[in-house]
């Protein structure tokens, strides 16, 4: 599980650094100045999620890690990162300090740089931060880069929210970006499995959204989930799920002007709520999050 801040009108607070170092918030990587105690903190993340992810993360995601410079002994340095990236998919990973202002990020996307937190979460925070982190962004966003349609994916996710914004309409393509490129599943012939970064890099989520009876597993559908709200501080109630990740090249390709016009003013879905319209594929049991509210 992972938290980022909502949303604001005036974008998101600084990163650890607090002040950004130059206008588009990047800093060099500094590979050279990680210690023996963050390289130790990546390689114990990266061997507990690695052996997490046969059968539950997508194939995408697998060869993209694989034809990756990322190993568990180092945390891995952008530079090679940005090398093998680009010949692939044109994209180059740049150093942030953490959660940079909605428009930089953006800015940053639309022009296919992917800006991952140069720091990595302390040993006592394994399971929990609020900051996407060095191992958040690289092990979970950077092989899905490496698939040519998360690739324009993406980057129209960078052109959509500098014209979201505008329209003062980011909350609901927000939306849109939490419940597939962070949290999204997807159907391959021998199940579900996951291409979202946000589970990919959790592994108590990767177990749950997979494996537990209590989450719901919805048919992704685009104003629906323009609709519904999301969990930033816990594992998500309800995953969305798409048939093949061609689903997403539709989605980077159609004008959302007209469906932000429908979805304005209609009423709002809680996380867990479950539509007579929806194509469910799980009707989750409720538990995990029952429990927690009764405060078990
Ligand atoms: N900054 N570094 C970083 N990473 C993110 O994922 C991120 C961000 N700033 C804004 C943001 N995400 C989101 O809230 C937007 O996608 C709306
Ligand atoms: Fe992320």
């Amino acid at each position: 599980m992972m938290q980022y801040p909502q949303v604001t009108k005036h974008g998101l607070a600084a990163g650890e650094a607090g002040r950004p170092a130059s206008p588009d918030w990047t800093i060099d990587q500094g590979w050279e100045n990680y210690t023996p105690a963050e390289h130790a903190v990546w390689k114990r993340l990266y061997e507990r999620q690695t052996k997490l992810l046969p059968g539950r993360a997508c194939d995408e995601f697998v060869a993209g890690m694989r034809a990756l410079p990322i190993t568990a002994d180092k945390i891995p340095d952008f530079r090679r990162l940005s090398e093998v990236l680009m010949k692939a998919t044109g994209w180059q990973v740049v150093a942030v300090p953490g959660l940079v202002p909605d428009e930089v990020f953006f800015e940053h996307l639309a022009n296919r740089r992917f800006p991952a937190g140069q720091f990595i979460r302390k040993p006592e925070q394994l399971d929990y931060l609020e900051e996407p982190d060095v191992f958040h962004d690289v092990f979970g966003h950077v092989p899905m880069l490496m698939n040519p349609v998360i690739a324009d994916y993406i980057q129209a996710y960078g052109f959509g929210g500098l014209r979201a914004q505008r329209l003062g309409v980011l909350a609901n393509l927000a939306r849109v970006y939490w419940y597939t490129v962070e949290f999204g599943l997807v159907e391959q012939s021998d199940g579900l499995r996951i291409y979202g970064s946000g589970i990919a890099s959790s592994y108590a989520e990767s177990v749950f959204a997979i494996d537990d009876p209590s989450p719901n597993r919805i048919r992704f559908d685009l104003e629906r989930v323009m609709r519904t709200c999301y969990r930033i501080d816990d594992f998500q109630e309800t995953y969305f799920v798409i048939r093949n990740l061609d689903e997403l090249l539709e989605l980077a390709r159609i004008d959302f002007g007209p469906i932000y016009e429908r979805v304005e003013g209609q009423p709002e879905f809680e996380p867990g709520d479950v539509l007579p319209t929806d194509q469910v594929i799980t009707r989750g049991t409720g538990a995990y999050h029952a429990a927690r509210r009764k405060g078990s």
